[in-house]
């Protein structure tokens, strides 16, 4: 072996334990849920959650009588049991090495460079980008790429806007934003499918729904994030702002709509840490920017996070319900009703604050108050609740079920939305 070749290979091995020994593992660490009984126990894990990085709060610690999952370190174990058993709260066990499961490569595959770009595989940042820069060529005068914003990487929000020229100058818009979560991959997975079938679908239906409307795709919300849940660690959530001595807030409590009032963290070691001020964030800050830019245009506003199975609507700040709220729960029911007819998928959901939990500074509730979109929501696709940690990784051969039946649901809810008389 040549010098010059031992020495590219050593590099390459080296490079290759570097980018393995840089990957988060949770070898022995163990996944319980809780649940608060009252509020004491739950200011007790409120408490545990905002003082302990051996303790990770998947969804956050928000009210009473709910399930709470919460991933704990190997060595914090005999502590966490100690202070559950001295509070009296209920645990369960349900996952004693939550290394195992995330190596369980065969449910969740990421899509090889080498692959052309479809729904049976996760695709990466880039693959998505190239794809979307292909459809401007593929459909000239029909596709146009948009730069939503910068990241804190400086890294493109790149969306797409779909207007066909059928002599109509003024369509409605209809805005689809995915992925503001970094691990939620079946989010951007969806709604690269839907831009897909509304360009190539031969149903009838598709086209006219295609060409009625002008379509804002932002598959990706959160490429920082992303990036990072395929290089670094699969369960990452928020941006990759350093905040203190921890990264990133939480781009769905970052937007300017009663900011930082509840359902949010303080600590920016959270994973609901809502950041330092509203819009802090540069992702959330630019991506308004452009949405404000459509202001008036857009009357209906989608965006699709995971898991559990939610049709969800303003607000997510009070239990008070939006003055059109009948019109959203007729959407509501369409909705449910479309998603269950293919594959027998069940959702639920309602108002954010009563359906889930407050949750203040979310996309869905800014677009609804600060743009003129009278219809906003938020869907959590598959799989339903109680999937636990590993439900941020749905298994690749879900994807096109999970796709088909929130395209049929987003037919469902333009066509209501049009019946209901919002599309002007
Ligand atoms: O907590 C969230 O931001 C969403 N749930 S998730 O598990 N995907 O993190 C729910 C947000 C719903 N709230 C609004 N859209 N207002
Ligand atoms: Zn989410």
């Amino acid at each position: 072996m040549s010098l010059k070749f031992s020495l590219i290979l050593a590099l390459c091995l080296a490079v290759v334990a570097i980018s393995n020994a840089e990957r988060a593992r949770y070898d022995n660490y163990r996944v319980y849920r809780v649940t608060a009984s009252d509020a004491k126990e739950l200011a007790i894990l409120k408490t545990m959650e905002d003082t302990s990085d051996a303790l990770i709060f998947i969804e956050g610690v928000h009210s009473v009588n709910r399930d709470i999952e919460v991933v704990v370190a190997p060595h914090k174990i005999p502590d966490f049991l100690k202070a559950m058993g001295d509070n009296e709260i209920d645990y369960v066990l349900l996952e004693n090495n939550l290394q195992a499961q995330l190596d369980d490569e065969d449910k969740e595959q990421i899509k090889g460079r080498a692959g052309g770009y479809d729904w049976t595989a996760y695709q990466t940042l880039d693959d998505t980008y190239n794809w979307l820069i292909s459809l401007t060529r593929l459909y000239p005068g029909v596709v146009t790429l948009i730069e939503g914003g910068k990241t804190y990487e400086k890294r493109s929000i790149l969306g797409i806007k779909i207007s066909y020229n059928n002599g109509n100058a003024q369509k409605p818009g209809i805005f689809i934003e995915a992925g503001i979560h970094a691990r939620e991959w079946i989010a951007p997975a969806t709604t690269t499918y839907i831009i897909n079938q509304l360009l190539t679908s031969e149903d009838a239906a598709l086209q006219d729904l295609a060409k009625n409307y002008d379509w804002y795709f932002f598959p990706h919300a959160n490429p920082d994030g992303y990036v990072y849940t395929h290089t670094t660690n699969r369960m990452w959530r928020k941006t990759r702002q350093p905040h203190g001595i921890c990264y990133g807030a939480d781009p769905n409590r970052n937007w300017d709509s009663y900011w930082g009032t509840v359902g949010i963290s303080n600590n920016p070691c959270s994973e609901t840490y809502a950041g330092p001020k509203a819009f802090s964030e540069i992702e959330t800050k630019s991506l308004s920017n452009y949405i404000k830019s459509l202001e008036g245009k857009i009357q209906l506003y989608i965006s699709y996070h995971s898991y559990s199975q939610y049709v969800l609507y303003p607000y997510g700040h009070t239990n008070q319900l939006p003055d059109n709220v009948a019109d959203f729960q007729s959407v509501f029911n369409v909705t449910v009703d479309a998603i269950k007819q293919r594959y027998g998928t069940r959702y639920t959901g309602g108002n954010v604050y009563d359906a889930i939990y407050p949750a203040s500074g979310s996309s869905t509730d800014w677009a609804y108050a600060n743009v003129g979109t009278r219809m906003s929501f938020c869907l959590e696709l598959r799989p339903g609740p109680n999937a636990f940690v590993t439900g941020f990784r749905l298994p690749a051969n879900q994807i096109l079920p999970t796709a088909e039946e929130t395209l049929d649901a987003l037919v469902a809810m333009v066509n209501k939305v049009k019946d209901l008389g919002y599309f002007k």
